[in-house]
Protein backbone atom coordinates (compact mmCIF):
# COMPACT_ATOMS: atom_id res chain seq x y z
CA UNK A 1 0.00 0.00 0.00
CA UNK A 2 2.81 2.11 0.64
CA UNK A 3 5.91 2.29 -1.50
CA UNK A 4 9.00 0.64 -0.85
CA UNK A 5 10.82 3.62 -2.22
CA UNK A 6 8.86 5.46 0.96
CA UNK A 7 9.51 2.92 3.37
CA UNK A 8 13.39 3.26 3.06
CA UNK A 9 13.46 6.74 3.42
CA UNK A 10 10.81 6.50 6.44
CA UNK A 11 13.59 4.28 7.79
CA UNK A 12 16.37 6.87 7.49
CA UNK A 13 13.92 8.89 9.11
CA UNK A 14 13.37 7.12 11.90
CA UNK A 15 17.09 6.17 12.02
CA UNK A 16 17.56 9.88 12.31
CA UNK A 17 15.22 10.09 15.38
CA UNK A 18 16.24 8.95 18.90
CA UNK A 19 14.82 5.56 19.39
CA UNK A 20 14.37 4.56 23.28
CA UNK A 21 12.05 2.28 25.53
CA UNK A 22 9.32 3.70 25.76
CA UNK A 23 6.27 3.43 28.11
CA UNK A 24 3.32 1.51 27.17
CA UNK A 25 -0.74 2.54 27.12
CA UNK A 26 -3.16 -0.28 26.66
CA UNK A 27 -3.94 -3.81 28.06
CA UNK A 28 -1.82 -6.83 28.32
CA UNK A 29 -3.63 -9.69 27.80
CA UNK A 30 -6.68 -7.85 28.49
CA UNK A 31 -5.46 -6.40 32.35
CA UNK A 32 -4.87 -2.93 32.99
CA UNK A 33 -1.64 -1.12 31.30
CA UNK A 34 1.89 -2.14 32.60
CA UNK A 35 4.21 1.01 32.84
CA UNK A 36 7.09 -0.75 31.58
CA UNK A 37 8.46 -3.18 28.68
CA UNK A 38 7.69 -6.73 30.00
CA UNK A 39 5.75 -6.60 27.38
CA UNK A 40 7.20 -5.41 24.69
CA UNK A 41 11.02 -5.17 23.72
CA UNK A 42 11.39 -2.76 21.34
CA UNK A 43 12.62 0.73 21.31
CA UNK A 44 10.73 3.41 19.76
CA UNK A 45 9.68 7.01 19.68
CA UNK A 46 6.62 8.95 19.05
CA UNK A 47 6.54 11.82 15.83
CA UNK A 48 3.87 14.03 14.98
CA UNK A 49 2.22 13.38 11.70
CA UNK A 50 4.48 15.76 9.57
CA UNK A 51 6.86 15.81 11.52
CA UNK A 52 9.45 14.33 8.85
CA UNK A 53 8.33 14.94 5.07
CA UNK A 54 8.54 10.97 4.53
CA UNK A 55 5.94 10.32 7.05
CA UNK A 56 4.35 13.44 6.20
CA UNK A 57 3.69 12.22 2.67
CA UNK A 58 2.85 8.75 4.15
CA UNK A 59 -0.04 10.42 6.43
CA UNK A 60 -1.26 11.86 3.56
CA UNK A 61 -1.43 8.96 1.11
CA UNK A 62 -2.87 6.45 3.72
CA UNK A 63 -5.93 9.59 4.45
CA UNK A 64 -6.24 9.71 0.98
CA UNK A 65 -6.56 5.42 0.58
CA UNK A 66 -8.98 5.28 3.81
CA UNK A 67 -10.86 7.81 2.64
CA UNK A 68 -13.91 8.90 4.71
CA UNK A 69 -13.64 5.38 7.24
CA UNK A 70 -11.18 7.00 9.20
CA UNK A 71 -10.27 10.51 10.13
CA UNK A 72 -6.17 10.09 10.47
CA UNK A 73 -5.72 13.83 11.93
CA UNK A 74 -7.83 12.11 14.95
CA UNK A 75 -4.73 10.04 15.43
CA UNK A 76 -2.14 9.93 18.09
CA UNK A 77 1.38 10.57 16.70
CA UNK A 78 2.89 8.05 15.13
CA UNK A 79 4.35 5.30 17.48
CA UNK A 80 7.66 4.21 15.79
CA UNK A 81 8.89 0.55 17.03
CA UNK A 82 12.36 -0.97 15.96
CA UNK A 83 12.64 -4.48 16.98
CA UNK A 84 16.31 -6.11 17.25
CA UNK A 85 16.90 -9.62 17.43
CA UNK A 86 14.64 -11.07 20.23
CA UNK A 87 12.68 -7.93 20.23
CA UNK A 88 8.67 -8.42 20.57
CA UNK A 89 5.24 -7.13 21.27
CA UNK A 90 3.35 -9.66 23.74
CA UNK A 91 0.06 -10.41 23.44
CA UNK A 92 -2.28 -7.12 24.28
CA UNK A 93 -5.32 -4.90 22.99
CA UNK A 94 -4.88 -1.41 21.66
CA UNK A 95 -8.16 -0.24 23.39
CA UNK A 96 -7.36 2.18 26.69
CA UNK A 97 -8.95 1.37 29.91
CA UNK A 98 -11.79 3.99 30.19
CA UNK A 99 -10.98 4.12 33.57
CA UNK A 100 -7.72 5.32 33.12
CA UNK A 101 -6.37 8.63 33.99
CA UNK A 102 -4.35 10.87 31.49
CA UNK A 103 -4.57 9.41 28.49
CA UNK A 104 -6.90 11.54 26.94
CA UNK A 105 -9.96 9.42 26.49
CA UNK A 106 -12.22 12.45 27.51
CA UNK A 107 -10.66 14.88 25.11
CA UNK A 108 -10.14 12.53 22.47
CA UNK A 109 -11.95 9.47 22.75
CA UNK A 110 -10.73 5.60 22.79
CA UNK A 111 -8.53 3.98 20.73
CA UNK A 112 -11.14 3.17 17.94
CA UNK A 113 -8.91 2.26 15.50
CA UNK A 114 -5.19 1.05 14.68
CA UNK A 115 -3.36 1.42 11.08
CA UNK A 116 0.30 -0.33 11.38
CA UNK A 117 2.39 0.65 8.81
CA UNK A 118 5.59 -1.81 8.09
CA UNK A 119 8.44 0.00 7.34
CA UNK A 120 11.14 -2.78 7.28
CA UNK A 121 10.82 -6.43 7.82
CA UNK A 122 12.92 -8.66 10.02
CA UNK A 123 14.89 -11.78 7.95
CA UNK A 124 12.92 -14.39 10.03
CA UNK A 125 10.82 -13.92 12.55
CA UNK A 126 8.89 -11.15 13.46
CA UNK A 127 5.05 -11.77 12.42
CA UNK A 128 2.22 -9.89 13.80
CA UNK A 129 -0.29 -12.53 15.03
CA UNK A 130 -4.16 -12.09 16.35
CA UNK A 131 -4.54 -15.07 17.74
CA UNK A 132 -8.11 -15.17 18.73
CA UNK A 133 -8.48 -14.87 14.85
CA UNK A 134 -6.29 -17.52 14.36
CA UNK A 135 -4.37 -15.23 12.05
CA UNK A 136 -0.47 -14.57 11.89
CA UNK A 137 0.21 -11.97 9.09
CA UNK A 138 3.55 -12.16 7.40
CA UNK A 139 3.44 -8.43 5.87
CA UNK A 140 6.55 -7.23 3.11
CA UNK A 141 7.40 -3.91 3.54
CA UNK A 142 4.73 -1.33 3.02
CA UNK A 143 2.10 -3.72 4.01
CA UNK A 144 -0.78 -1.71 6.14
CA UNK A 145 -2.76 -3.59 8.76
CA UNK A 146 -6.15 -1.83 9.72
CA UNK A 147 -8.30 -3.35 12.33
CA UNK A 148 -11.05 -1.59 14.28
CA UNK A 149 -10.99 -1.70 18.00
CA UNK A 150 -14.60 -1.98 19.19
CA UNK A 151 -17.84 -3.66 17.72
CA UNK A 152 -20.81 -1.43 16.52
CA UNK A 153 -22.56 -1.85 20.05
CA UNK A 154 -19.45 0.56 21.59
CA UNK A 155 -17.91 -2.86 23.53
CA UNK A 156 -13.90 -3.86 23.16
CA UNK A 157 -13.81 -6.29 21.19
CA UNK A 158 -11.46 -9.21 22.34
CA UNK A 159 -10.78 -10.83 19.00
CA UNK A 160 -8.48 -7.66 18.28
CA UNK A 161 -5.77 -9.20 20.86
CA UNK A 162 -1.98 -9.32 19.00
CA UNK A 163 0.99 -9.28 19.21
CA UNK A 164 4.61 -9.17 16.93
CA UNK A 165 6.31 -12.44 17.24
CA UNK A 166 10.14 -12.23 18.06
CA UNK A 167 12.66 -11.24 15.97
CA UNK A 168 15.16 -14.31 14.90
CA UNK A 169 16.99 -12.26 12.88
CA UNK A 170 17.12 -8.71 11.64
CA UNK A 171 15.83 -5.53 12.66
CA UNK A 172 11.62 -4.92 12.23
CA UNK A 173 10.33 -1.50 11.89
CA UNK A 174 6.92 -0.78 12.11
CA UNK A 175 4.78 2.57 12.93
CA UNK A 176 1.49 2.77 14.43
CA UNK A 177 -1.50 5.54 14.32
CA UNK A 178 -3.59 4.40 17.32
CA UNK A 179 -7.14 6.59 15.95
CA UNK A 180 -8.94 8.23 18.55
CA UNK A 181 -12.77 8.35 18.23
CA UNK A 182 -13.41 11.61 19.01
CA UNK A 183 -13.59 13.73 15.47
CA UNK A 184 -14.72 10.45 13.59
CA UNK A 185 -18.12 11.62 13.43
CA UNK A 186 -18.09 13.20 10.22
CA UNK A 187 -16.54 9.74 8.69
CA UNK A 188 -19.18 7.62 9.89
CA UNK A 189 -22.66 8.08 7.53
CA UNK A 190 -25.87 7.55 8.90
CA UNK A 191 -27.68 4.47 8.34
CA UNK A 192 -31.28 3.23 9.60
CA UNK A 193 -30.01 0.15 11.03
CA UNK A 194 -30.29 -0.04 14.80
CA UNK A 195 -26.67 -1.29 15.49
CA UNK A 196 -25.51 2.20 13.71
CA UNK A 197 -27.81 3.94 16.40
CA UNK A 198 -25.99 2.13 18.92
CA UNK A 199 -22.67 3.05 17.36
CA UNK A 200 -23.79 7.13 17.80
CA UNK A 201 -24.20 6.50 21.08
CA UNK A 202 -20.78 5.17 21.38
CA UNK A 203 -19.08 8.23 19.48
CA UNK A 204 -21.13 10.65 21.61
CA UNK A 205 -19.84 12.57 24.57
O1 LIG B 1 4.61 -4.64 15.14
C1 LIG B 1 3.64 -5.38 15.18
O2 LIG B 1 3.53 -6.37 14.45
C2 LIG B 1 2.56 -5.12 16.19
C3 LIG B 1 2.52 -3.69 16.64
C4 LIG B 1 1.47 -3.49 17.67
O3 LIG B 1 1.08 -4.39 18.33
C5 LIG B 1 0.87 -2.19 17.90
O4 LIG B 1 1.34 -1.21 17.31
O5 LIG B 1 -0.09 -2.11 18.68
Amino acid sequence: MVHRRMCKRAVVEAEELQLKALMISGHANGSAAEPTSTVRAANGTWLNHRGRPNFARIHRNLQFAIGNALNLEAAEPWQILSYNANGYYAPHYDYLDPNTKGVGIREDGNRIATVLLILQIAKKGGTTVFPNLDLNIRPKAGDVIVWINFETSGNSNARTLHAACPIKEGVKIGATLWVRSKKQELSLPCSLSEDHFLTDNFFAS
